[in-house]
């Protein structure tokens, strides 16, 4: 599911599983983060995240299949997406992530993980927890809010469309893009550059970034409200009909219940 390569310091991650469009299960997360554990105690000093050349989908997100029975928590502390955020953000040299085709769901969470994202001409991001009803919860949002201008973020949440990387380069949010032929050299070009700096101070750095940009100012009873209202909606009929109507491949019918 994903092939892992050292060379010149710079560590590789290739999701491989594109028949399933890199879904974001069990087995690909937990390559994902053993991949990383593995190149850093190697010796990398930057990790390049990437898929294979070409895809139409980058990743599908979450693995809708492993999702836990109606009336669960589908981002609970220990599901595959949140652990992969937490060893990207505790990894202590930094990610690129090279793009190309489009990115659904959790895996745009994933992305917005990276230090610095490069993508391909016509890359998109589609963030669409509210096509299936997810109640998206905290600590994600907060991955989105610390790098996404706060309309541009809410109109991806309630449209749930595609956003060109283009757009999202215009904000910051991408690095750069570029042509797809040239996508591969031009991320490993940056990745070459911080083997040159200094790696102590790269990894406090990132220990710093991490910490600050994740301090929620939330008191115990505001989080213990969200928790509830969250709960309110992964029980509710309309997660059930999001989560169904998306494995049957057809338009959800939302009820507001
Ligand atoms: N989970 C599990 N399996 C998936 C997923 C997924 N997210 N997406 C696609 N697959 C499976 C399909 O069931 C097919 O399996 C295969 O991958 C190819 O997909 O039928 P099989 O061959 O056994 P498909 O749909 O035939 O490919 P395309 O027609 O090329 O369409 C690609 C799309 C990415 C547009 C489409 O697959 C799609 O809309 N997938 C769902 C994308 C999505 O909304 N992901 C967000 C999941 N949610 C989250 O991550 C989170 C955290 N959230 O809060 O919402």
């Amino acid at each position: 599911m994903i092939e892992i390569s050292l060379k010149e310091r710079v560590g590789q991650l290739k999701l491989t599983h594109t028949r399933k469009l890199n879904v974001m299960g069990n087995a690909l997360v937990t390559q994902l983060i053993n991949g990383l554990a593995k190149l850093v105690a190697d010796g990398a000093l930057v990790v390049i995240i990437k898929t294979l050349p070409g895809v139409k989908v980058w990743s599908a997100g979450y693995d809708i299949n492993e999702l836990p029975p109606h009336g669960q928590d589908p981002l609970e502390c220990d599901e595959p997406l949140r652990r992969a955020v937490r060893a990207m953000q505790a990894c202590p040299v930094p990610i690129l992530m090279q793009l190309e085709g489009s990115v659904w769901g959790g895996a745009c969470e994933l992305v917005m993980n990276a230090d610095i994202i490069v993508a391909a001409e016509g890359s998109v991001i589609s963030f669409t927890p509210s096509r299936l009803g997810v109640p998206y919860n905290p600590s994600g949002i907060m991955s989105f809010l610390n790098c996404i201008p706060l309309h541009v973020l809410k109109e991806m949440f309630y449209r749930a469309q595609q956003v060109p990387a283009e757009r999202l380069a215009q904000y910051g949010v991408i690095n750069y893009v570029v042509p797809s032929h040239e996508l591969a050299a031009f991320t490993l070009d940056i990745a070459l550059d911080i083997t040159k700096t200094a790696p102590l101070a790269n990894s406090v750095f990132k220990e710093q970034v991490t910490s600050i940009t994740n301090s929620i100012p939330l008191t115990s009873n505001e989080f213990e409200r969200i928790e509830a209202s969250r709960r309110a909606v992964y029980c509710s009929h309309d997660y059930l009909e999001g989560v169904t109507a998306i494995k049957e491949k057809r338009s959800p019918v939302f009820k507001r219940r």
